[in-house]
């Protein structure tokens, strides 16, 4: 009902532009203009689940505590040799910066640590919040690694068959089960208590709606995962001998280990698997296995039917694996679940990976992120050039893509939203192509010591709020990285992966610097005004059927004051959306030369003032208060 609060203004008779015809055909209609762009296409392109998809980004070591019984002990963790005797789980609502005494004998800096740090977030934590998710209003779920590692993120898999044991109820009795499978015979694979208590979430989350991808690391592995570990002790009498990129054998005359191999951009933790002689795919061994692996959790009791498996992957630097792998892994997936979503990790344009490799979608850091960063964020890009980058690499793709594109700002792998904003501008750009998106020395203070580790200020949220109402306004599956809806904020790798901040949790301020520097305490705590209008915004795409499958048309780019109008457009349906990007109100024009229609302001990014519209001549004029959105719904008069 909050959007009723907004409606002020009812105009009846007021004359619009219908700017693109949305017919069924899939085709533009004539006066479409070069700016029109995703035509609807109902009846020529297959429906499927994605289009009408929220999804939320879980990294599951630091969602929920579920199970106290269960958490990491030190001889589970990567690197445990290196961590003192008295390393103890994490306090999960402890000051992130302020560091145990167990980190303080690692070494003298905050970063020396925090990788060794275990929160215990499980699988049990997840299944507990479902109501939460729920009740935000998300209907996807984004699993980063849920299976057998040794770190805390788990991209160094030790097994792609079996849930992390210490995501389960019971990892002793998991680990001692893993130890005596024959592991590549999927015939022998046990189902251990982590894999069971993950189908009950599969079975849990589909009951509300909500469906579940997960993260498929399939270009390289941990050095724990059961081909490696037997490759590396018998050398070339293992059967896994091919399955990585050996550069060195071991001579056993001589006491030195010289044995060697290719690590994932040089990193030997993550060894990489061998491609097939000829480059076009995966070595057939590493092949099989993850064909055998994918099967595994998308039918999980075999019988031809997948609704009691995931519903899609996404796939961990995509572009280090042959196409030709992709393409056929695609084909497999979808005749496991015809209505799988495939989306790539690439941060650059993925046509040929979807067009090629016969992905779903990619991860939309390119069409979506980066721009939005400049404009929205920064306040550094034009508005035509915002409008002229987003228009471009929309384009890129084939039609129904385009409603399918994952669409994030922040997630494991960059700075929190709220953390982007608020350091907007402290550094000249050293990468102005991508706005210093991700862009290292400037997006956390391990790299760069004038990096804000503050909590956002009320206009810095008020921009966040902008960013969240574009999102949800846009073509393509918004994504909300986990504890952005509840005003988390936190710089770059690993200060994006706190523990989330709870509504029943009391918490310790951040009050210490990984620097040293002065700060004054930040109080953490669940900020229910964000979290209300995560809310209020998800609601409003899943009401408004134009922002999920309309035609999306550019109306106007002001470059001075900062402001954009677009159009999404679905049959009767009229969304316009109005933004303004300045610090001062503005009164923004519409021309609306053609057809009569209703106009009322729906939806407004603002709590407090008021967004108005009024008539004048042929045009409506709207009266936008600063750092504001709002939503403008019309109808076409019918002839
Ligand atoms: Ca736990
Ligand atoms: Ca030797
Ligand atoms: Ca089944
Ligand atoms: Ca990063």
């Amino acid at each position: 009902m909050d959007y009723i609060r907004h409606a002020a203004v009812l105009l009846m008779g007021v004359s619009l532009i219908f700017i693109v015809g949305c017919d069924t055909a899939g085709v533009a209609s004539e006066n479409a203009g070069a700016d029109s762009l995703g035509v609807f296409a109902s009846g020529t392109v297959a429906e499927d689940w994605t289009r009408d998809a929220v999804f939320y980004q879980i990294f599951p070591e630091r969602f929920r505590n579920g199970d106290a019984s269960n958490d990491p002990v030190r001889a589970s963790i990567e690197f445990s040799e290196r961590a003192p005797a008295s390393w103890r789980v994490s306090p999960w609502t402890g000051d992130w910066y302020a560091r145990a005494d167990w980190e303080k004998e690692m070494g003298d800096g905050f970063y020396e640590g925090v990788f060794h740090r275990r929160y215990g977030g499980d699988l049990q934590g997840v299944l507990d919040q479902l109501d939460y998710l729920a009740d935000l209003g998300i209907n996807a779920i984004y699993f980063n690694p849920v299976f057998y590692a040794r770190s805390l993120h788990k991209y160094d898999g030790a097994s792609f068959h079996h849930i992390d044991p210490y995501f389960g109820p019971d990892p002793d009795g998991d680990l001692a089960v893993i130890a005596a499978e024959d592991a590549p015979t999927p015939a022998q694979w046990a189902w251990t208590a982590a894999d069971r208590l993950f189908l009950n979430l599969l079975e849990a989350a589909h009951a509300r709606g909500i469906r579940v991808v997960i993260d498929g690391v399939f270009n390289h592995t941990g050095r724990a995962f059961f081909a490696f570990k037997d490759l590396r002790e018998k050398q070339q009498a293992s059967p896994y001998k091919d399955w990585y990129v050996v550069t060195r054998w071991d001579d056993p005359a001589t006491p030195e280990d010289e044995f060697d191999y290719e690590g994932w951009w040089g990193y030997k933790p993550l060894p990489i698997f061998a491609d097939n002689e000829d480059g076009t795919s995966l070595h057939p061994g590493p092949r099989q296995y993850i064909l055998d692996a994918t099967a595994r959790w998308m039918d999980p009791n075999g019988d031809g039917d997948p609704s009691d498996g995931i519903d899609g992957w996404r796939l961990d630097v995509a572009g280090e694996v042959p196409l030709g792998f992709w393409s056929g892994w695609n084909a497999h997936v979808r005749r496991i679940n015809p209505n799988a979503y495939t989306v790539t990790e690439i941060w650059e344009d993925a046509a040929r990976f979807i067009d090629r490799g016969g992905f779903s979608a990619t991860m939309n850091y390119h069409g979506f992120a980066f721009p939005v960063k400049g404009f929205l964020i920064d306040g550094t890009l034009p508005a035509s050039g915002f409008a002229e980058m987003l228009q471009t690499r929309l384009r890129s793709y084939p039609e129904p893509t385009r409603f399918r594109l994952q669409n994030l700002i922040d997630s494991h792998d960059t700075d929190r939203l709220a953390s982007m904003i608020v350091n907007a501008g402290v550094y000249a750009y050293a990468a102005p192509e991508k706005f210093d998106y991700d862009w290292g020395e400037h997006v956390s203070p391990r790299h760069g010591d004038r990096y804000r580790v503050r909590a956002p200020d009320a206009r810095e949220r008020r921009i966040q709020r902008l960013v969240a109402f574009f999102q949800m306004t846009y073509p393509g599956a918004p994504m909300i990285y986990y504890g952005t809806e509840a005003g988390m904020w936190g710089a770059d790798d690993p200060d994006d992966r706190m523990p989330m901040v709870w509504p029943d949790l009391a918490y310790e301020p951040q009050a210490a610097d990984p620097l040293g520097r002065p700060r004054t305490p930040d109080p953490v705590a669940f900020d229910s005004t964000v979290f209300a209008f995560y809310q209020r915004i998800i609601r409003l795409r899943h009401t408004r059927a134009a922002f999920r499958h309309g035609t999306f048309e550019v109306l106007t780019a002001a470059d001075e004051p900062r402001t954009l109008a677009f159009r999404r457009t679905l049959g009767e349906e009229i969304l316009t959306v109005v933004i303004n990007r300045g610090d001062a109100p503005h009164r923004l024009p519409l021309s609306t030369p053609a057809d009569s229609t209703t106009f009322a302001v729906v939806f407004s990014t603002s709590d407090d003032e008021t967004v108005s519209v009024t008539a004048e001549d042929e045009a409506v004029m709207v009266e936008l208060p600063a750092l504001t959105g709002a939503v403008l719904r019309s109808a076409a008069r019918r002839p």
